[in-house]
């Protein structure tokens, strides 16, 4: 890796920052009594995600183990055991190249991914608030040192954050609204209430306004986009089942998970911090890649 000088003094300062972050994420989550779990990197199925993103797949043992895109479905088995679970979860997906080119893209990353038993999306939201709050605050005391070295003022957002909804934020933004809320705002906010389509079928349907999901995404300011995606869970066989088809998905894909819910799954409730996004915004840095010294950039080669 040739790094001139103060490449490599920005990368050290960036990495010290991420370990605050980490450090201060998990230090959070135990105080609350989450467990952390080990990451699971294969299984024999995965998080579908709604994009169309190729599968990563592997042969092992005469069977096919898919790398992970997100730990949804071993949480919400997990909380069967542990009433509140986390892991710094590795994540595989194999975005389109021209996603390298978005600043927010990795197809190898890493995101904090937690789930609450009996959770409910006004819990979490207040969760991930109080986190993201705590790893701030943290970072700004400890890291004030690195902050200086890379030009950014870190603002320390005031609870509670501004709340949207998807149909509000569509009608005043139109389609990109993600992108242009995020430029414009100065503060952390929540986007609810995605329609049913938009989203995965894990994502719970509330039952008392069809049609709109119980979940929340959490977009950083200043343009840099999602920081967190969660929601209240499907944990019913027969709406898991229902959901799956109106996605056209086939249910066989998905039969760990059918069985599992058949035995009873705990309702839950959690979501997922991509840890490169929140470094890249603590930060104020141009590309993901560069929270990661090993970066895995859609379309891009790397020596090691
Ligand atoms: N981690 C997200 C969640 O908890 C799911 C994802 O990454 N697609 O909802």
């Amino acid at each position: 890796m040739l790094l001139s000088r103060t490449e490599r003094e920005k990368k050290a300062a960036v990495l010290r920052v991420e370990s605050e972050a980490i450090g201060a994420a998990r230090e959070f989550l135990v105080r609350e009594g989450f467990v952390e779990l080990l990451p699971v990197i294969v299984a024999p199925l995965t998080d579908p995600l709604r994009h169309n993103t190729n599968r990563a797949v592997i042969e092992a043992y005469g069977s096919h183990w898919h790398l992970t895109r997100s730990m949804i479905f071993h949480k919400q088995a997990a909380v069967a055991v542990c009433d509140k679970v986390f892991s710094f979860s590795p994540n595989i997906r194999l975005e389109p190249p021209e996603w390298g080119k978005t600043g927010r893209h990795l197809w190898e990353f890493v995101q904090l991914d937690l789930e609450v038993r009996d959770g409910t999306r006004k819990e979490l939201m207040e969760l991930g608030e109080r986190l993201l709050i705590h790893v701030l605050e943290r970072v700004r005391e400890r890291c004030s040192t690195e902050l200086g070295f890379l030009g950014r003022n870190l603002p320390l957002p005031a609870r509670p954050f501004p709340v949207f909804t998807y149909r509000e934020a569509e009608e005043r933004f139109g389609p990109d609204f993600e992108i242009r809320l995020s430029a414009e705002m100065e503060t952390p906010f929540w986007i609810i209430d995605f329609p049913v389509d938009v989203r995965e079928f894990y994502d719970r349907e509330d039952p008392e306004r069809p049609g709109i999901l119980l979940d929340y995404d959490l977009i950083y300011p200043e343009g840099y986009g999602e920081a967190l995606s969660g929601g209240e869970r499907e944990y019913l066989p027969e709406r898991i089942r229902e959901r799956i088809a109106r996605q056209g998905l086939d249910p066989a894909q998905y039969q760990g998970l059918l069985e599992l819910a058949e035995d009873g799954l705990p309702p839950s409730a959690g979501f997922g911090i991509g840890i490169e996004r929140l470094v890249r915004y603590i930060c104020g840095l141009p590309h993901v890649a560069e929270a990661r010294l090993f970066p895995r950039v859609p379309g891009k080669p790397s020596m090691i």
